[in-house]
């Protein structure tokens, strides 16, 4: 077994873990009202989006989220997360130091990093860490850390995760279909929070089987992108249904895939049909075509 299907497999465990974590690391996450940004990289990047949807929902206060390399300066927040992994992802490193100090129009912007690995240059960068050691990875595609992140955040926010950990289990146990596991093309599609989960399983699918997918909020699935759909092609859709959505896949002779459970969960069965896609191509899920497990520029 892979490297990576193995820490696949550990995610409802850590999800428990992060979000047992909550009580002990509330106070270095954002309060409700704070303006805050939410930064990373690649899969990082993915769960800020998905993080800062479900943030302004709760109530807690306006949430963007941006990739690292394109924070806008300018731009008045009282507080930075940055999710990474590795630690050592250079744009995120480069930002992190260059707002430090900074001040907001309610004094000094207060910065967190939510990380894998405590042992990096990124735990004398920001004001709170909080670590979530027990799900970094050795894999270089992210699953475990990333997921377990959004479980944590999710916990802080006010939601009970127990459920999402029981889709997770039933995730990990089920039988692959052999019409996703032979399909030639993936749209991942999804709503408000579900929607930075959609563009997640399109990058894993792509880092970790080199597989043609596309990602986009499911509304905007009938504007030009349902053109790819056709036989042997799947309409990945994460969370709620949009209405009419099933008829309009079925008239193209494509697969609509839509489990209706909780969108992390069913991000699980993303993970595992990549590893399993990669596999039956000869490819080897733990070290994936050009990638390295931090990108760290000179
Ligand atoms: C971010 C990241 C990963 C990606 C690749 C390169 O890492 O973009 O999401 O899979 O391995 O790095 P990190 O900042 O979360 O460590």
């Amino acid at each position: 077994m892979s490297i990576t299907a193995e820490e696949i497999a550990t995610q409802p465990e850590c999800w428990e873990r992060a979000a047992g974590l909550v009580p002990g690391v509330a106070g270095s996450l954002p309060a409700t009202g704070e303006k805050v940004a939410v930064v990373g990289c690649g899969t990082s990047w993915f769960m800020a989006q998905s993080y800062a949807v479900l943030r302004e929902r709760a109530g807690r206060g306006v949430t963007d989220a941006f990739a690292a390399s394109e924070f806008p300066y300018g731009r008045d927040y009282d507080r930075i997360v940055a999710i990474t992994r590795s630690g050592t992802t250079t744009e995120v490193l480069e930002l992190l130091r260059k707002v430090r100090g900074m001040r907001g129009t309610r004094g000094t912007v207060r910065t967190t990093a939510v990380i894998g690995d405590p042992d990096t240059p990124i735990v004398d960068l920001v004001d709170d860490l909080v670590v979530l050691d027990f799900a970094d990875e050795k894999s270089v595609v992210q699953t475990r850390f990333a997921t377990s992140v959004l479980a944590l955040l999710r916990t802080h926010l006010g939601e009970d995760i127990a459920p999402a950990v029981a889709d997770a289990r039933r995730a990990i146990a089920e039988v692959l279909s052999p019409d996703l596991l032979g399909a030639e093309q993936f749209s991942f599609l999804g709503t408000g929070w579900s929607y930075g989960i959609a563009l997640e399983a399109g990058l894993k699918m792509r880092e970790a089987a080199g597989a043609w997918t596309e990602s986009y909020p499911a509304m905007e699935y009938r504007h030009g992108p349902i053109s790819i759909t056709g036989p042997n092609r799947i309409a990945w859709v994460f969370g709620d249904l949009p209405e009419g959505l099933d008829g309009d896949v079925a008239r193209t002779g494509g697969t609509l895939e839509a489990s209706g459970t909780d969108p992390l969960a069913d991000l699980i069965r993303v993970q595992r049909l990549a590893v399993a896609i990669a596999e039956a191509n000869g490819l080897n899920p733990d070290t994936p075509r050009n990638l390295t497990r931090s990108v760290v520029l000179t």
